[in-house]
């Protein structure tokens, strides 16, 4: 996953979709944020309406201003916004042979992959436009690791929304949770980021044929 694991733009999703709920009069906390993790842009917005009705085009022009103040506060980013220890976690696996794919429900991912000079790791690169079942659908993780010919049981995701969790468990691929154990008790590791991390801390049992 991208947004909470390997850097924080949960902070600006939350800023850009807190403009505009202020602009439509719409509560929305940091707390309300959370359930948004992990989920993509058009189902955020029917959660944040909490079953108010809109207009269809109302809702469109919401979506695409909520997008332009994330992509105006995604030009920040930088190679400094990596999450602590993601660089090294990262290095240590490819050096180990591992192969590395991206699964992230945002159709900015590139973009945030490229600032963060991060996009070359990649094997298979899974975004906000690989498949049309976001998570908690498994869709996107399965496309990521049938780019790499691997099976799911060949491979752990690392997710910090339970909605990645989810698509992963459903998936059947073993799970790292990173974050807090009551958004996240279901994945077979838990760490609250990956500062310190090493390959041998998530031992996967050999794939049998
Ligand atoms: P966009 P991830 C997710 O990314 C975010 O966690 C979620 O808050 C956001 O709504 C979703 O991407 C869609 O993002 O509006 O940029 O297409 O955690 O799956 O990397
Ligand atoms: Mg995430």
């Amino acid at each position: 996953d991208l947004d909470g694991v390997i850097t924080d733009t949960a902070q600006y999703h939350y800023l850009s979709w807190k403009q505009m709920a202020d602009e439509e009069g719409l509560p929305f906390t940091w707390e309300d944020n959370h359930q948004l993790r992990g989920v993509s842009r058009q189902r955020s917005l029917e959660i944040l309406l909490k079953g108010r009705s809109m207009p269809d085009e109302h809702k469109e022009d919401m979506l695409a201003r909520k997008n332009r103040y994330y992509q105006e506060y995604i030009t920040q980013v930088t190679p400094a916004d990596l999450l602590p220890g993601v660089a090294d976690f990262l290095d240590e696996a490819r050096q180990a042979g591992i192969l590395l794919g991206l699964g992230s429900a945002s159709k900015n991912a590139r973009a945030v992959c490229e600032r963060l000079g991060v996009i070359e790791l990649f094997d298979a690169f899974g975004d906000g436009y690989s498949v049309v079942n976001t998570k908690p659908a498994p869709d996107l993780f399965i496309w990521v690791a049938g780019r790499m010919d691997l099976n799911p049981r060949q491979c752990i995701v690392f997710e910090d929304a339970e909605a990645g969790i989810d698509a992963a468990l459903t998936g059947g691929f073993w799970t790292v949770g990173i974050g807090p154990e009551d958004r996240l008790g279901k994945a077979h590791w838990i760490r609250p980021g990956l500062d310190g991390a090493r390959i041998d801390d998530f031992p996967i049992p050999a794939a049998t044929a």
